[in-house]
């Protein structure tokens, strides 16, 4: 059965192939996200958007940097923060704010339309709109779609690497690889095997890829 990793990064795409054979791909697809303060939710939601859009099994990835000294920002608005402020401008906080702890989070989302086994990787059971809404909620529910998605289970893998963010350095990678330093260097002044091997990504993925080769 085929698998579809669900984003617009190619930067994500690129990381996965190391741990994805070459039966899956890319589906450029810009799913519809919500708004929360952890991935977990936001990951989930995307999956069962992106599973009702594909039609086959999936997987979406979100992932965001949470500078523990500014209370988490821009966490769950990465994309936002990287879009408007600028990764430049993030670097630059650092040298005014001093040292500035971070994490670089991600969660692996998949969802095939199936139940899963328990094991310790969490699922997430979505609002479980078809049976607990009130008749009159599933009426007002947008489509027949987020009624018949929004109760499917998704399997969920979590990666963190902690760091530091400084000012740029490095040319590898994509989005905010140059201002966060792990262990001496950024994540663009790595190689992408040596980024995978320590990153949120990497981590993520590695428990999703063997968990998918039992299933
Ligand atoms: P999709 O949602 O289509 O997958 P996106 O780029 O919008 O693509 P996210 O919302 O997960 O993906 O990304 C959050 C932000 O974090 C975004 O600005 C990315 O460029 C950035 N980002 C994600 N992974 C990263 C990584 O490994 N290194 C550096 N920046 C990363």
């Amino acid at each position: 059965m085929s698998l579809r990793y669900v984003t617009t990064n190619e930067g994500k795409v690129r990381e996965a192939l190391e741990y994805l054979d070459d039966t899956v791909t890319q589906l450029d697809y810009d799913y519809p996200e919500i708004q929360a303060e952890e991935l977990g939710p936001i990951a989930a939601h995307g999956a069962r958007e992106a599973y009702a859009y594909a039609g086959e099994p999936v997987i979406v990835d979100d992932a965001g940097l949470f500078i523990e000294d500014l209370d988490g920002f821009p966490g769950p608005y990465s994309a936002y923060v990287e879009h408007t402020l600028g990764v430049e401008r993030v670097g630059k906080l650092a040298r005014e704010e001093g040292s500035l702890d971070a994490q670089f989070r991600c969660v692996i989302a998949y969802c095939d339309g199936e139940g899963f086994e328990a094991t310790p990787e969490p699922v997430d059971r979505g609002e479980r709109r078809g049976q607990d809404l009130a008749a009159d909620d599933r009426a007002s529910a947008t489509t027949d779609e987020q009624v018949a998605t929004g109760d499917l289970p998704v399997k969920l893998f979590t990666g963190a690497v902690p760091g530091t963010v400084v000012e740029p350095r490095g040319d590898g990678g994509f989005g905010y690889d140059p201002i966060f330093e792990h262990d001496g260097k950024t994540l663009a002044e790595m190689s992408a095997a040596e980024k995978n091997a320590i990153s949120h990504r990497g981590r993520a993925l590695a428990k999703f890829a063997e968990w998918y080769a039992e299933r």
